[in-house]
């Protein structure tokens, strides 16, 4: 019997693959406005190891959360195409500042430094404690929280007190998956359905995850899509922009 008899076709069958789960398609035309934005010149601001050394609130900021490894920084650096924007490792840990890189005078991207790795030190807990939490509770321009969540693991113990945290502070959030050039296609999709699951007990997050793969390019085009509707106009000026930011607040 070959691989197309009727009685093997359901053992064979592919699952869908696709940028967002529950898989949809996305307008073309917010694509390219994607495309557009993150095409934009990128500038590294700030780097804040501190609580008060937040730089201004200028623009409208787009926050990259998750443990240490799971491909913060590399999201950022595929996001606006730059293999060295901000810098990624091996080592859990490497990102150890707030580090703010602004899209043009339209959006800033806030690349955190990560949590949940055995080797943090009991100091190294506690700064990230008192500065990123301090930032996500804090800071008004934080339009959305992306929490990241590595596509073979799924949600983990350390990633259950952020997504409360996230609940409590009344923030925006969504899940992205990385590394989904890692997994097969099966597993990709029993984690993203788990992550899907728990995230509907939790009713500020967006019932949407995106997939992607920082390293293969999968996902990074429909993410692009998705931030830019956060983003300022691109006529607007910088003085307008914090006008924008001064007088709407932040998302709930
Ligand atoms: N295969 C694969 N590897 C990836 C992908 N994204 C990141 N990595 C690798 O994962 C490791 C960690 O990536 P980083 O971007 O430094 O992770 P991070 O979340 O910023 O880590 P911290 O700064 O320690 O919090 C690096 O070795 C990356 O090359 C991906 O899409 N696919
Ligand atoms: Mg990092």
């Amino acid at each position: 019997m070959g691989d197309h008899a009727p009685g093997r076709r359901c053992l064979s069958k592919p699952v869908p693959i696709a940028d967002l789960f529950p898989p949809r398609d996305i307008e073309p035309d917010l694509i390219e406005a994607g495309r557009l934005l993150f095409a934009q010149d990128c500038r590294f601001i700030a780097g804040a190891a501190e609580a008060d050394a937040l730089p201004d609130e200028r623009l409208p900021e787009i926050a990259f959360l998750g443990r240490s490894n799971v491909g913060k920084s590399s999201l950022v650096n595929a996001l606006t195409g730059r293999r060295t924007l901000a810098r990624t490792s091996n080592t859990p840990g490497r990102t150890r500042q707030i580090n703010f890189f602004a899209l043009g005078d339209r959006l800033m991207l806030v690349d955190l430094p990560g949590y949940g790795y055995a080797e943090a030190s009991k100091s190294a807990v506690q700064a990230w404690t008192r500065t990123v939490q301090h930032y996500l509770r804090a800071r008004n321009s934080l339009r959305r929280v992306c929490l990241l969540i590595d596509s073979r693991h799924g949600l983990k113990e350390p990633d259950r007190p952020i997504l409360r945290l996230c609940d409590s502070a009344g923030l925006s959030y969504q899940v992205v998956l990385t590394k989904t050039d890692k997994p097969g296609a099966t597993e990709l999709a029993t984690t993203a359905g788990s992550v899907l699951g728990e995230l509907a007990k939790h009713g500020a997050a967006h019932p949407e995850i995106h997939l992607t793969s920082a390293e293969k390019g999968p996902g990074i085009a429909a993410l692009r899509a998705a931030l830019a509707a956060f983003a300022l106009p691109s006529e607007s000026r910088s003085d307008v922009a914090a006008g924008a930011v001064a007088t709407s607040g932040r998302a709930r």
